[in-house]
């Protein structure tokens, strides 16, 4: 048999004996949970977000990328015209893992099918994707996969659940209205459709690290059969790690919850109304504006902005996702590449005060946030107005306190419930000013 009709029958085969259990009934496997705790310890993943979308740069303006179909009304007819032009001869996998290494991220999570509908992977059970109609034709995520193997790096797929191309993705929500679609469709053979592709990616590719899917929001009454698709994947791969950005509290069946563009507790965006649910944490939030490559947006955050974030994140025990759009041919955008040398370079001196710890006692804070780990507390001082500072111990007795790395003595006097931190001058330019509190 050849290679696509064995994946057809394998897919069909498991998507006909998946029983279809109530995730209120969800008990992660004892894979999951370790999954759930290295995720934890790592800390800082970089996002991907790229596609055929990239070859038109935002099309000039800001905030634009990855929904130029949508922003632009693009039909599918035209749109389909994208892939063609699609050739990014200078992707290098392991020049992409490389990097992410030496910016001391512990994981990649990539589109492998964003809200245009097109896989970046050898999809069989549709022909929309990148090896069969892009002029590369090669598996981009494939190839990311073998390199993130080689150089122990985890990778987890970003999945659009609204498609904007798919005729059977009806009725439509609030968008992806614009594309010259028949007003007709079968839903349920959209979600068999997707479920197919899903059971692609946790197949053909190995150990995925997670699902992060995105996109409910477009409906969120939709009969979207989650039990089914969440059932399917930890039947699949049990390790692995669900995830979805529908910005509502976790439901049943999902491993870890994310924010997108705030960190946990923030709602800048207005769609972070939710509350923190008990499972690991993550924020996700862009390098500039843009999610997909945008030739215009040069707002690029400083390296000092995005270290911060980092720090706070852990500092309210949520991991950092921090993305990057790669340029049609294939490369990553030269600022971020040195933006993220210098946060690994800053996390090869600190990385000991964030990979593995868990949120320590002071809760997040103007000043900063304090994380936490075996019998020592970090208190991370990002902008303190104050000489003195206060951190509860709960009941833990502090042996002694000095700085991070020069070991400077830092004076502090006892209370009842924690200790009273005297700090010393903070030059500006320090980035984040560590005190060890030891116990
Ligand atoms: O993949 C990136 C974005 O393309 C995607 N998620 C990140 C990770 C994303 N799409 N939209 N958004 C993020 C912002 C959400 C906007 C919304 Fe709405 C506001 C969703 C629902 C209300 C306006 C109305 C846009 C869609 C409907």
């Amino acid at each position: 048999m050849k290679p696509r009709i064995i994946t057809y029958c394998l897919v069909l085969y498991t998507l006909t004996t998946v029983p279809v259990f109530s995730q209120a009934d969800y008990v992660p496997s004892a894979s999951n949970l370790e999954s759930r705790e290295w995720f934890q310890d790592a800390k800082f993943g970089l996002f991907v977000h790229w596609g055929v979308y990239s070859v038109m740069g935002g099309g000039g303006d800001m905030g634009i990328a990855e929904w130029i179909m949508e922003r632009k009304e693009i039909p599918v007819d035209q749109y389909e015209k994208l892939p063609d032009f699609f050739n990014p001869v200078a992707f290098d996998a392991a020049e992409w893992v490389s990097m992410v290494k030496e910016a001391g991220m512990k994981y990649i999570t990539i589109t492998s099918k964003h809200h245009d509908g097109f896989a970046m992977y050898d999809s069989k059970i549709s022909d929309y994707n990148v090896v069969d109609r892009a002029r590369y034709g090669k598996d981009i995520i494939g190839m990311l996969k073998e390199e993130c193997d080689k150089q122990g790096i985890r990778l987890f797929f970003y999945y659009s659940q609204l498609d904007w191309h798919h005729p059977d993705y009806y009725p439509r929500g609030r968008t992806g209205n614009f594309t010259g679609r028949p007003e007709s469709g079968d839903w349920d053979a959209y979600i068999n459709y997707m479920n197919a592709q899903l059971t692609e990616l946790l197949t053909q590719y190995g150990d995925v690290g997670g699902i992060w899917f995105d996109g409910m929001w477009d409906q969120w009454d939709a009969p979207w059969r989650l039990d089914e698709t969440y059932a399917l994947i930890h039947k699949l791969q049990p390790q692995t790690l669900v995830g979805s950005n529908h910005h509502k509290m976790p439901i049943p069946g999902e491993d870890f919850q994310m924010f997108e563009k705030d960190l946990p507790g923030q709602n800048s965006m207005g769609f972070n109304q939710t509350g923190i649910g008990e499972l690991p944490l993550e924020t996700c939030e862009t390098m500039n504006g843009s999610w997909g490559y945008n030739i215009k947006d040069t707002k690029f955050k400083s390296t000092e902005d995005l270290i911060h974030m980092l720090v706070r994140a852990a500092g309210l025990n949520s991991n950092l996702l921090l993305n990057t759009g790669p340029m049609p041919d294939g490369r990553i955008q030269p600022e971020n590449v040195a933006t993220l040398k210098e946060m690994g370079k800053w996390l090869k001196q600190y990385g000991e005060t964030i990979y593995g710890t868990r949120s320590g006692p002071t809760g997040a804070k103007k000043w900063g946030v304090s994380t936490w780990k075996d019998n020592k507390i970090f208190v991370h001082i990002l902008g303190a107005e104050d000489p003195v500072l206060y951190v509860p111990m709960a009941g833990q007795k502090v042996a002694k306190a000095y700085a991070y790395g020069s070991g400077e003595k830092i004076t502090f006097k006892k209370q009842s419930e924690g200790v009273l931190l005297s700090l010393p001058d903070i030059s500006e330019d320090i980035i984040d000013y560590i005190i060890v509190l030891e116990f």
